[in-house]
């Protein structure tokens, strides 16, 4: 899911097509996402996706500002980060049939990677 927000919009503009290549692609020359998996488990993991905007080169744009998404204090670094969440899921429910997105039939999505236009100070930009 590639998301940005009124106060903050990818720059460069990254295609949604351009992720896919990216993190996808079998066929690249050069090395992708899917390639380091499949490298790192000696074949037997391979990562399969698709990359949603919101249509054509369109970042699906969230209801509130980054600023909003990020505050933080000293001690709770995401008090918004579960509004964050929340927002990606509605906001791309129209775009995304998630069941095409559970290859096990658990009735569980297998994963979903977002991608967020913002600046690297982002607490939670450091992972989870
Ligand atoms: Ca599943």
């Amino acid at each position: 899911m590639l998301v940005d927000f009124s106060d903050r919009q990818p720059s460069p503009v990254s295609t949604p097509s351009f992720y896919q290549s990216l993190l996808f692609d079998s066929t690249s020359t050069r090395s992708t996402m899917r390639d380091y998996f499949y490298d790192m488990s000696y074949g037997k993991l391979q990562v399969v996706g698709t990359v949603y905007g919101s249509g054509g080169t369109a970042w699906i744009r969230l209801p509130k500002t980054f600023s909003y998404y990020n505050y933080y204090t000293d001690s709770d670094w995401r008090p918004h980060f579960d509004e964050f969440i929340n927002d990606v899921i509605t906001l791309s429910n129209p775009i995304v049939n998630y069941a095409n997105h559970d290859g096990n039939n658990n009735g569980y999505i297998d994963g979903i990677i977002i991608i967020y236009a913002c600046q690297v100070d982002a607490p939670w930009a450091k992972g989870l």
